[in-house]
């Protein structure tokens, strides 16, 4: 039985739809996304800022298909098939998945498409490790705690539920992961290492830019207004600073979509009624699936 997530808008549309239409020629490496997504959203920055020439497929990863499983057991977007080095190799389509993988793979399968999205020096690449790490350890398992919170009886009671109780809990638990990511941060960026955009602004920048899902639906993010940080403005202060190059950043309007059809999709988390992998895993405390 298809479940309600099935039921999304089944194209981009906004600068993506247009973006979609120029990669849609037969290339080797094939891209099986869904414009909606925030894991796509990584590998398609990727493919975008290092101009990798690709084919876009749309998949909606809610309809397992056969032949999509064959390429991804668990049918999940971001999957690319790549070309094997071995023209005459009779399973020349070799697909990967997992967002993290595909996108260590882009950078080591095509090094001379620029610009590198990791540093070259291993000290600084590990560090761009944790980092990604992090985004996906912590940032984003408290940003769906906090999205598909449910007010409870006690959230009632404090006659309060944008300031008191458990949401403001994970409101706060959020804002720490953003902070201690942004304490992390290059003090003149505005990206994470410094001027270049590279694989740790490629991780995070697809939820910073999902950020007013909290505003629609939770009662508001809370990051303070600027000026307004107490003892942490300075670290809020070079937060907003990176998530204004983010936003600004070409490879990432061009993959976005028009926010009304993004709205019923988050509108589901937010009622904790997904039921995604991702979602499901939240509601049972564990981490990104
Ligand atoms: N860990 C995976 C997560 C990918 C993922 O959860 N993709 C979602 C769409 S945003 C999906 O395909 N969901 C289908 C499902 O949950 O059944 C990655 O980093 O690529």
């Amino acid at each position: 039985m298809p479940v309600p997530d099935a039921d999304i808008h089944p194209e981009a549309t906004g600068p993506a739809k247009a973006l979609v239409a120029h990669h849609q020629a037969e290339q080797p490496l094939k891209f099986y996304a869904g414009w909606f997504c925030p894991f796509v959203q990584r590998v398609w920055l990727a493919l975008e800022e290092k101009q990798i020439p690709y084919q876009y497929i749309e998949v909606n990863p809610y309809h397992k298909q056969p032949s999509f499983l064959a390429l991804n057991p668990r049918g999940l977007v971001p999957t690319i098939t790549s070309p094997s080095p071995d023209a005459s190799s009779s399973s020349s389509a070799r697909p990967l998945y997992e967002s993290t993988v595909i996108l260590e793979y882009l950078e080591e399968a095509y090094p001379t498409h620029g610009p590198a999205l990791l540093p070259t020096d291993p000290y600084l690449r590990a560090r761009a490790r944790i980092w990604i790490d992090y985004v996906t350890s912590r940032i984003i398992p408290a940003f769906h705690r906090f999205l598909q919170h449910q007010p409870s009886s006690s959230d009632s009671a404090a006659g309060d539920t944008a300031r008191g109780g458990e949401l403001q809990t994970l409101r706060e638990e959020f804002l720490n992961t953003l902070k201690e990511f942004a304490r992390e941060l290059h003090p003149q960026g505005p990206y994470f290492s410094g001027q270049d955009f590279g694989l740790v602004d490629v991780v995070l920048a697809p939820w910073a830019i999902r950020l007013w899902v909290f505003d629609e639906f939770k009662a508001g993010l809370g990051i303070p207004a600027p000026g307004q940080g107490g003892a942490d403005e300075a670290v809020w202060d070079r937060w907003r600073r990176w998530v204004a190059a983010v936003e600004g950043r070409r490879s990432v309007r061009q993959t976005l979509s028009e926010r009304e059809y993004y709205l019923p999709i988050y509108q589901r988390y937010a009622e904790d009624k997904a039921q995604s992998e991702l979602a499901r895993a939240v509601r049972k405390g564990r981490g990104v699936p």
